[in-house]
């Protein structure tokens, strides 16, 4: 055998070797796009989307996002994705339009694309996923505010996640419509800490320092709600200023005994990642398509319908207080 011939089969070896040595690609492959990495909520939904690829069988889900809440991280994520070509791409934005061309290309290429959480505007995705309804988020948040309210005190504040962010902006527009049923509150401000845990903190105790009046904190984001207990706990002002909204019951505890808060709301972040999944999944393999009165199955959890703007929504917030906080500490 030439040299040439001995190198080229040589090489043609290694080539086969390594071709077996790389784990099989499953048929399926999910990206389950965060807001951002490093937040709990997106890692608990990231831990039922794993639930439901392990359900289903040969799926992969890629747990991505960028490292901070902006549109722009995500663009590049996307696009990294695209080149991975990808069956879906299920997102949480931080932008409903800034998103969009990037997805617009992805869904050229025959790649499945749905929102989740924080929606994407119509034109850039098949579908979007609400972890409840937004009128009942509002209100929610609203009655939080009140049960928090010392007796004669009306005035409260707002700490929202990013100015962009979709979910937060309708549920703050849902507050705001509804707050003639709560006469006896006072909105004064609404900050942004960006979702950002340090930036979050300073935008609280901004509140703290500057606006005596200010009774009540609501962060109907995860990461505020937690920086704002913090914020709170850390001037020492727990029993003068509340803190309630969404929160995680893992994060939570702490703030829960320190009287940082008395109650706060959530969904299940796990099952929502998990229906994320399972829905991007149906309509990736072709068992459903995303069209109005479409019924789409979400294994475990049930099933949804699509409305006439192409998006579900799932169950009720439920409410954490010092009596089942300790059930579900460790769950999310
Ligand atoms: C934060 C994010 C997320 C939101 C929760 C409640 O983790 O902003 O989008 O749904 O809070």
């Amino acid at each position: 055998m030439s040299l040439v011939r001995t190198l080229l089969a040589t090489t043609a070896m290694a080539a086969a070797m390594m071709a077996v040595a790389l784990p099989a690609q499953a048929q399926t492959r999910i990206a389950l796009v965060a807001k951002s990495l490093g937040n709990g909520f997106f890692e608990a939904a990231a831990r039922g989307a794993e639930e439901a690829a392990e359900e289903i069988g040969d799926v992969e889900i890629i747990y991505t996002g960028p490292t901070s809440t902006t549109a722009e991280g995500q663009i590049e994520v996307i696009n990294t994705l695209i080149a991975q070509n990808v069956d879906a791409i299920a997102i949480s934005a931080n932008d409903p339009d800034a998103v969009v061309p990037a997805l617009q290309r992805a869904m050229q290429r025959g790649i499945t694309v749905i929102s989740w959480d924080s929606g994407v505007a119509a034109e850039g995705r098949q579908m979007h996923l609400n972890p409840s309804s937004n009128e009942l988020i509002g209100r929610m948040n609203l009655q939080l505010v009140e049960a928090h309210m010392p007796e004669g005190e009306s005035d409260f504040a707002i700490l929202s996640a990013t100015t962009t962010s979709t979910n937060q902006n309708i549920w703050i527009e849902e507050m705001e419509a509804q707050m003639g049923d709560f006469p006896d509150l006072n909105l004064v401000t609404t900050v942004y800490g960006d979702d950002l845990a340090d930036k979050s903190y300073r935008e609280a105790q901004g509140i703290l320092q500057s606006m005596p009046n200010v009774k009540v904190i609501v962060a109907p984001t995860t990461v505020g709600i937690l920086a704002a207990s913090r914020a709170v706990e850390d001037a020492g002002m727990i029993g003068e200023v509340y803190v309630t909204g969404l929160g995680l019951p893992s994060e939570m505890a702490g703030a829960i005994e320190s009287g940082a808060t008395k109650e706060f709301a959530i969904w299940n972040p796990v099952d929502l990642g998990y229906s994320a999944a399972y829905i991007a999944y149906e309509l990736a393999s072709g068992n459903a398509t995303a069209e109005p009165g479409a019924t789409i199955s979400i294994g475990r959890v049930g099933e949804i319908t699509l409305d006439d703007n192409l998006e579900a929504g799932m169950s009720e917030p439920f409410v954490y207080d010092a009596s089942n906080i300790d059930e579900f500490k460790d769950i999310f």
